[in-house]
């Protein structure tokens, strides 16, 4: 007994030694971990494409949200629990995440520079939410006076657990920045009371909108607490099914109620569908129960094979924000919700850590390049719900939503993003993305490590790397060589080491390193067409044009003559990349001429054809996330190639 103690004491104190040395995500202990992610706070990005991103979601996006979080009551909810407040409550049952994941997105904010007044921002909410929550542990804004009795009754739409996910992650993010666990305490004491009243021989509970399982994964990694594993195991088993009375469309469209092991597609609601996944991955990172490994295989095949869009976005339907069938892939119609795509992407930020094979970086880099920065606005203050891959110019930026759930989500993904670019194992460093940034780490050998990159990334396709280890030493290298880069040349100290790395995976360069060794990698950043398998019906005969990372599209403002939806690109096709600094704050546009065609019938008899003559034009296609931010304007991806 005291032994046990002891060595449960041990693997906590291990877990919880070094706040400061924990990333994004803390895999350093998790025995299916292949890679350990390099900390956000050791990498700081620098002058470039993502840095812009980063400090406008500073300097715009947290400030205008928190006073939007404010003028619509999410705050004064707390405020009226503690009687702080004598307010009504306002917004819908989960607005307290909404509140939680800025408080993460700030928290991350906080691992990039020093933001005093968002730390104090911080600080000052966490006292709301400190004085609002029951001596019990019980936190909810919306579960209160008359509605107590409600609580985790109707748990498939309640949100309870949700919210309470995002109190935890909030809670980490802040500690991982500063040491300071009042937030994080906050969600412990909540899930502490969880686990005195809930479980197989107590009360049942299930997550109804999935997001907590993730969160206290992250939580047993955090304080090394066994329990808070065990909790998720319980959580994705779907045991409660027959005791809750679940019925066979809650459990599909919840994505949870039934064990995570059975499933064999992704059905239902996306975002449910893809933190269920999330939370399943990082359950088998620390177990390796096989069961799972072999289901989040079959998933991922499913989503990549027939229900991915090529922005990275999932979810087709807006009819219960929900997966469709395979091919289904509208492109007007398209739901592609901002939180679905960064769903997507930390679904496959844990199945590369799980596995160090580039595929699933690649999925990364497709969503995050084009169906998640394109959910904001490039000013940082209007954001996307739906993120459609064609648009007849209906208004799709808002500043605010009933159900706000993507801007922070937004806010919170930019803002951890250093977090994402390296990874370590025991042979040395990997490399994931490319864009100006500096890394002060160390390698697992426990040398320090300085690296630098420098280049024009992602709009020309070369970047430098200057590794600078504190004393020489033997260690790999591995630079990921994206899917779209045809011929990938990486030099050494001027040395060519390949002239053709394989794409789609990491090319190993091992040696022993000193300070000041020059990495070069430069990749086939000429723009390609792709089509889409021909089962998918609105893509049929028709080409999207991809340049480096970027997904591209035609957008309205860019044609002052003619509909950019009766346009056709002309085979052979070939682009002239036009740098242009001023425009949709710098981007590489693709020109070509392509063909116009008139007025059509709605039918017409192919034989008699001939009469609607093409006309030339000239097109201009924008990358895909800068769309809608010259007012609303139509929009296409895809395009017919005549
Ligand atoms: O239910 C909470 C959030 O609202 C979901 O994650 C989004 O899909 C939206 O439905
Ligand atoms: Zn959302």
């Amino acid at each position: 007994m005291i032994l046990t103690v002891l060595i449960a004491l041990f693997a906590s104190y291990c877990h919880s030694a070094d706040w400061s040395s924990q990333a994004i995500l803390y895999l350093d202990n998790s025995p299916q971990a292949k890679l350990h992610p390099v900390p956000v706070r050791a990498v700081k990005l620098t002058d470039g494409f993502w840095k812009a991103r980063q400090t406008v979601t500073i300097e715009k996006s947290l400030p205008t949200l928190l006073a939007l979080l404010e003028e619509h009551g999410v705050i004064d909810n707390f405020r009226r629990i503690s009687g702080r407040k004598k307010v009504d409550r306002k917004g819908p049952l989960y607005t307290d995440s909404d509140l939680y994941k800025w408080m993460e997105a700030a928290g991350w904010a906080l691992h990039t520079g020093e933001y005093p007044q968002l730390r104090a921002d911080i600080d000052r909410i966490t006292d709301e939410i400190a004085a609002a929550q029951e001596p019990s542990g019980y936190l909810n804004t919306y579960f209160i006076e008359d509605r107590v009795k409600d609580r985790f009754q109707r748990m498939q739409t309640g949100h309870e657990l949700y919210c309470l996910g995002h109190l935890l992650q909030a809670g980490i993010a802040y500690y991982r920045a500063t040491g300071g666990r009042r937030l994080l305490d906050i969600g412990v004491k909540f899930v502490d009371y969880l686990e005195r009243d809930f479980g197989p021989d107590k009360k049942p509970l299930l997550t109804g909108h999935p997001e907590l399982e993730l969160a206290l994964v992250e939580l047993y990694r955090t304080t090394g607490e066994r329990k808070h594993l065990e909790l998720a195991r319980y959580l994705l088993s779907g045991v409660e099914r027959e005791r809750l009375k679940l019925k066979d469309s809650e459990v599909k469209y919840m994505f949870s109620g039934s064990p995570f092991t059975s499933r064999k597609q992704l059905e239902g609601h996306a975002v449910r569908a893809m933190y269920a996944c999330t939370g399943a991955a990082d359950y088998y990172l620390e177990t390796g129960d096989p069961a799972y490994r072999a289901t989040l295989d079959t998933l991922w095949q499913d989503m990549t094979g027939g229900k991915l869009y090529l922005t990275g976005g999932v979810g087709s339907r807006a009819a219960g924000e929900a997966f469709g069938e395979p091919y289904e892939l509208p492109n007007f119609q398209a739901y592609t919700e901002s939180c679905a795509a960064i769903a997507n992407f930390i679904f496959n930020q844990r199945m590369l850590a799980m596995t160090a094979e580039a595929r699933y970086a690649d999925v990364m880099e497709r969503a995050l390049y084009n169906g998640i920065n394109s959910g904001m606005s490039l000013d940082g203050t209007l954001y996307c719900y739906r993120n459609p891959l064609a648009s007849l110019g209906e208004k799709i930026r808002n500043p605010w939503y009933n159900t706000t759930c993507c801007p922070p989500n937004i806010q919170r993904t930019i803002l951890a993003l250093s977090g994402y670019f390296f990874s370590t194992n025991k042979d040395g460093l990997w490399a994931h993305f490319y864009d100006n940034a500096e890394m002060n780490w160390k390698l697992e050998s426990g040398t320090a490590l300085r690296v630098t990159m420098k280049g024009e990334m992602p709009w020309k396709g070369k970047s430098v790397l200057t590794i600078d280890p504190a004393k020489p030493e033997a260690f790999t290298l591995n630079l990921r060589v994206p899917a779209w880069s045809r011929n990938t040349r990486v030099t050494v100290n001027g040395q060519v080491v390949t002239a053709s790395a394989k794409a789609n995976a990491y090319f190993p360069i091992k040696r022993t390193w000193n300070k000041g060794d020059r990495v070069s990698i430069e990749f086939d950043i000429r723009p390609r067409l792709v089509e889409a398998n021909a089962r998918v019906p609105e893509d049929y005969g028709k080409v999207a044009v991809q340049r480096g990372a970027m997904i591209y599209c035609l957008e309205q403002p860019d044609h002052k003559t003619g509909n950019v939806l009766n346009v056709a690109l002309r085979a052979p096709v070939a682009f002239t990349s036009e740098w242009k600094p001023e425009m949709l704050g710098g981007v590489m546009t693709l020109k070509t001429r392509g063909v116009a065609f008139g007025e059509q019938p709605l039918y017409r008899y192919r034989d008699e054809a001939t009469a609607s003559p093409l006309r030339p034009a000239d097109l201009t296609l924008i990358p895909y996330y800068a769309w809608a931010n010259r007012g609303e304007s139509a929009m296409t991806v895809w395009l017919p190639l005549r």
